[in-house]
């Protein structure tokens, strides 16, 4: 249709990508195989039929297995690059990827050999296609805010390439409070400050996000609906919202994607972006999460147009940069 058109020729920002859960099932293979590591799947078949999730911890069970087959600045090189490839052909211009250190460095992977192999290919990618790019280091939630300021340490000698951290893992029971500490040296290091909210916690926890972790952006958001205070909030100081539609689906946040609240979102005034999570395990990237959402809750050419003007207005790009994309 001319709406699928539209969404593949618009320059667009990714704001929300996790890069291990953009680790398809054929390069875990792959992986495996060059590594010597045994996963738990004999074939791609087995794959997808594990990948029927019934929350978030359900899918984080998985994706903490996957990621095990990432051992050399090789491997991140590979993973990072394949991502990368893959949105240049959906007319992606500037990303903000995740990546989760902790899943590694506990693993005994060291922290340089992730960010060498994740910052190499970003920049090749920008010197191939002009993708431009922020790295931004995610503290697994489930640990403790002790473990954070470790991972923070090692970040230290690494901050010409690390643009932000953010807060991921297991939201339930591991309110944004837990890491005020860790955040406040964040931002007094030049950090910018993200967290994953509202995806299956309360609103109370995007509350949290934002007085005590400072947030410069919100992932998720979805419950912040449930309040009108905090809608009211949100849209009075345009604070970013990285939702991503076919991950709410696939991980029950909705039991439908014509039941998504992204319309919602931005009739209320809300500066709403789409975005793919975790596009291997999710089934989609990023025009994917476009045209599955527009088809589903019927988004108009104006508001697809804005959506993909909010991803860039979003961003950490400088006003300048951000004006030059609009
Ligand atoms: C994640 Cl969808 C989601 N939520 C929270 N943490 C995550 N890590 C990777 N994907
Ligand atoms: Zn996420």
């Amino acid at each position: 249709s001319s709406l699928h058109a539209l969404i593949e020729r618009l320059p667009k920002a990714e704001l929300h990508l996790h890069l291990e859960g953009s680790l398809e099932p054929e390069l875990m293979f792959e992986l495996a195989r060059r590594n010597g590591i045994e996963i738990p799947f004999a074939t791609v078949e087995d794959i997808h039929k594990a990948y029927d999730f019934s929350s978030l911890q359900d899918f984080l069970d998985i994706y903490y297995v996957g990621m095990n087959v990432l051992i050399t600045q090789a491997d991140f090189h590979d993973l990072t690059m394949a991502y990368l490839a893959r949105v240049h052909e959906d007319n992606v211009r500037h990303v903000e990827v995740f990546f989760d250190p902790q899943g590694h460095t506990d693993r005994g992977i060291a922290f340089a050999t992730v960010v060498n192999g994740i910052t190499s290919a970003l920049d090749a990618a920008e010197e191939k296609w002009g993708i431009t790019s922020k790295l931004i280091l995610c503290f697994l939630r489930h640990l403790s805010e002790e473990a954070a300021f470790e991972t923070l340490e090692m970040a230290a000698e690494h901050l010409d390439r690390i643009d932000g951290v953010g807060l991921d893992s297991s939201e339930l029971g591991h309110p944004p409070s837990k890491f005020r500490q860790v955040f406040a040296a964040a931002g007094t290091l030049g950090l910018m400050r993200v967290a994953h909210a509202g995806e299956e916690g309360p609103p109370e926890y995007i509350h949290e996000a934002l007085d005590m972790l400072e947030i410069d952006r919100l992932d998720h958001g979805n419950r912040a609906l449930e309040d009108g205070t905090l809608v009211a909030r949100l849209g009075r100081e345009q604070m970013t919202m990285t939702v991503c539609p076919l991950s709410n689906l696939r991980l029950c946040v909705i039991d439908r994607l014509e039941d998504h609240p992204l319309k919602t979102m931005l009739s209320l005034g809300l500066r709403a972006t789409i975005n793919s999570d975790d596009p291997a395990y999710f089934g989609g990237y990023i025009n994917e999460n476009f045209r599955r959402t527009a088809d589903a809750i019927g988004l108009t050419e104006a508001e697809i147009i804005e959506l993909a003007k909010n991803s860039f207005r979003g961003s950490f790009l400088e006003p300048a940069e951000i004006e030059a994309h609009l």
